[in-house]
């Protein structure tokens, strides 16, 4: 074989291996090419050695000085990609290698807070015994959450420590000397019977789900944020028995059949009289809500003739039973945000 026609393969393969790395994309690719010119037993650089043979022996020495020569080159060239590669370089990621038969990475789905799911509950629960869910503002003035529910001025409930009163700026009109109207985060979701009788017509049945403000320590069963459900019916002739009743029907369809729930007589200004709802769990009574016949005063601050109406009115502690249901013993968990805890309760 003539040196020209043994030095023209050379230089042919070697363009063409220069020219496929240049545009190779993948380290898959890069090794396919490696195999195919350099590759040990069908390699293309291995097919042009063998024809070195066929060259005539006084060309041998320049045939195999110029075969080295492209050897080295070829070689230098797979490694300048292989280092493209290795540091990340834009063939990389440019078309990242994937893997079709590995098994995919599945969503994670979020899930619903088992506050919000009681909620929810509650809601339906109420609407099977006819209440019709109302809502009220978190940010109260004193009428609302004190005054028209029939809380004087110097009832202990009222104290600056016992509640989050907002700081209210003072008018920029010099000549107004009234001071501002105090207002607060409301303390019970009781304010909502006061707006709803205000602006209602009567007969009335509604509930009313919401969270409340309290400067209360954090333990098991307290928490300074917590949600109450509110209960309000107003009509002709309603009863205690009817209250009994209907908180009676409420915690079976929600705690279980078996529940024990127990009402004990209490005070609060706006019922007459009052009492206060508990069920057994773990061994102990827990308090889950207060309950009453709607003052006389209450109706008289909403224009409600006493004398042809009457009413109830109860305010459960949404957390408490939550908490029973889905058996938490801490409060505080439910607003750690820890989703490894919250996830537990996903429905
Ligand atoms: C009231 O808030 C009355 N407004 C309830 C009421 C409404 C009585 C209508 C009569 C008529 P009390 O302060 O007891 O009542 O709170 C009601 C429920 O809220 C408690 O039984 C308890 O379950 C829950 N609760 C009270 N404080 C906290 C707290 N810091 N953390 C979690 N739950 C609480």
């Amino acid at each position: 074989m003539a040196l020209d026609r043994f030095v023209n393969s050379l230089e042919t393969m070697l363009e063409e291996a220069r020219a496929s790395l240049q545009s190779v994309n993948s380290a898959d690719a890069l090794e396919q090419l490696r195999v195919k010119f350099v590759g040990a037993k069908n390699g293309a650089l291995k097919s042009v050695q063998k024809m070195l043979a066929e060259v005539a022996p006084e060309d041998r020495p320049a045939a195999g000085k110029r075969f080295n020569e492209v050897r080295e080159a070829l070689q230098a060239a797979l490694d300048g990609a292989a280092e493209r590669f290795a540091s990340g370089g834009a063939a990389k990621s440019a078309q990242p290698t994937i893997d079709p038969t590995l098994p995919g990475l599945r969503p994670r789905v979020g899930a619903i807070h088992p506050i919000t799911q009681t909620l929810e509950h509650l809601k339906e629960i109420m609407g099977r015994l006819g209440f019709s869910v109302t809502e009220g503002p978190e940010i109260e003035d004193e009428w609302h959450n004190f005054v028209a529910l029939n809380i004087p001025d110097d009832h202990p409930a009222r104290d600056p420590l016992d509640n989050f009163y907002l700081a209210t700026a003072k008018s920029a009109d010099p000549s107004c000397n009234s001071a501002p109207a105090a207002r607060l985060m409301r303390s019970q979701t009781s304010t909502v019977q006061i707006r709803v009788m205000e602006s209602q017509p009567l007969p009335l049945r509604i509930i009313s789900l919401g969270r409340v403000y309290r400067p209360d320590a954090p333990d098991a069963t307290h928490f300074p944020m917590f949600h109450q459900m509110e209960g309000l019916w107003v009509d002709r002739n309603v009863t205690m028995t009817q209250l009994k009743s209907v908180l009676r029907l409420f915690a079976t369809s929600y705690l279980g059949g078996d529940v024990n729930v127990r009402f004990r007589p209490s005070f609060f200004p706006f019922t007459e009289p009052s009492v206060e709802v508990d069920y057994w769990w773990n061994g102990q009574w827990i308090e889950f809500g207060g309950a009453g016949m709607v003052d006389p005063n209450v109706f008289a601050s909403v224009n409600i003739d006493p004398e042809k109406w009457s009413g109830f009115a109860f305010g459960l502690g949404v957390e408490r039973l939550c908490m029973r249901r889905f058996g938490i013993t801490d409060i505080r968990d439910l607003y750690r945000s820890d989703v490894r805890f919250l996830r537990q309760f996903a429905s």
